[in-house]
């Protein structure tokens, strides 16, 4: 919450900024919407970047339709084969209801909302897929694996076969949205759901890119208790699947088996893990952060897919993740990670945000939803930084 916000909105929450709207601001903000949307149609309602989100608004208080927004979100309420705390499955409703709390000015890149940020609606199929799924997931997941028993195989098979579909449908969401110019962050979910984006962005691009992933883990399982894709298992998927993600790097990992280890060493230059240990001893030997996050950035190669699994940051950033782990970054670190990929001159080619669960026992404590959200803003604006489409603060 900014520290200029006082007042209520209807519902109870605090309003992001007590400023009533003024003419003069709605007319020049409606004169640079204008000016970013070259040839789009923006609507007559009297937007105020700093005025409170309005009844009814889209993601960030935004009021741009699919067709209007330069960024499109794609939410996928998924997380079938998540394995120890639920809830990252209500992670895009989470981070929608919290972002109209997100000041709209950003001090690292001034104004990514100009040219339109929509998140698409909650897809209902993709939610009942997650119901039947969790509920063969378990099965499997209390007997610690499938084995030879007959029915468990059977909901092996299921909870695989829905993803897949989950795939699929991601794949196709995004391919389209690319082929319509949109620039692309999709919004989980547990960490499977990125892999049918990141299919579809090798089959868009023609050529190969990278991954900047952080997570406390390496998700280089190779089909997690019997889920062929499971959220463990993400990155062992793209590597062995998606040929055209020449480098991963990881950023934060601090829970991992030897094989993952030994898998990601046997990548060779493909795979280059700055471990959380490692970052944290260099750290109190006194390196700067900075030094480091060059670092990070100078690794990966000139287009970047970002994959950000929320429990990389420090758990208190996400207190009701599915599998917190203690360390990892502090968000400015992570931030500043970003930001030196755009003053490296790499292109964010899109990005996905996951593991983000809200506390479902409170639902007003919307924590979670918070951090995410402003996490997902500056996803938003390093994108748009890296393509020229905002500017990046000194
Ligand atoms: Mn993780």
């Amino acid at each position: 919450m900014s520290p200029n916000a006082t007042s209520r909105d209807a519902a109870g929450r605090p309003r992001r900024c007590g400023r009533a709207p003024s003419v003069a601001n709605v007319t020049a903000e409606l004169g640079l919407c204008l000016a970013a949307t070259r040839g789009v149609v923006v609507r007559a309602m009297a937007f105020d970047p700093n005025a409170p989100a309005q009844p009814g608004s889209g993601i960030f208080g935004l009021p741009h339709s699919a067709e209007e927004a330069l960024v499109v979100l794609v939410p996928v309420p998924w997380e079938a084969t998540t394995s120890y705390g639920g809830g990252a499955a209500e992670g895009p409703r989470a981070i929608l209801d919290a972002s109209r709390q997100v000041d709209l000015f950003d001090l690292d890149v001034d104004r990514p909302y100009q040219h339109g940020i929509h998140m698409l609606p909650i897809p209902d199929d993709v939610a009942a897929w997650n119901e039947a799924g969790k509920a063969a997931a378990a099965k499997v997941i209390e007997a610690g694996g499938a084995g030879e028993d007959p029915a468990l195989l059977e909901a092996l098979a299921e909870v695989n076969a829905l993803s897949e579909k989950v795939n699929e449908r991601v794949e196709r969401e995004v391919l389209r949205l690319l082929a319509a110019k949109k620039i692309v962050g999709v919004v989980g979910g547990d960490h499977s759901v990125p892999y049918g984006a990141l299919r579809a962005t090798a089959k868009h691009l023609e050529r190969s890119f990278g991954v900047l992933h952080f997570d406390a883990h390496s998700d280089t399982r190779q089909a997690y208790e019997g889920f062929a894709h499971s959220h463990a298992s993400i990155m062992h998927n793209v590597l062995e699947g998606i040929p055209e993600v020449e480098r991963l790097v990881q950023v934060g990992i601090r829970d991992v088996c030897e094989a993952e280890v030994d898998y990601c060493a046997s990548q060779g230059e493909r795979a280059v893990v700055f471990y959380d240990r490692a970052i944290s001893r260099r750290k109190m030997e006194g390196e700067p952060f900075a030094k480091i996050a060059r670092e990070i950035a100078a690794a990966l190669p000139s287009q970047v897919w970002v994959s950000f699994d929320i429990d990389g940051l420090d758990p208190r950033y996400c207190p009701h993740t599915g599998t917190p782990v203690p360390g990892g970054l502090e968000l400015v670190e992570a931030v500043a990670v970003l930001r030196e990929v755009v003053r490296a001159g790499k292109t964010i080619v899109g990005f996905d945000l996951n593991e983000v669960a809200p506390d479902l026992a409170d639902e007003d404590d919307e924590w979670d939803g918070n951090v995410g959200a402003r996490l997902l803003y500056k996803l938003v604006g390093f994108t748009l930084a890296s393509r020229g489409r905002a500017k990046l603060a000194d």
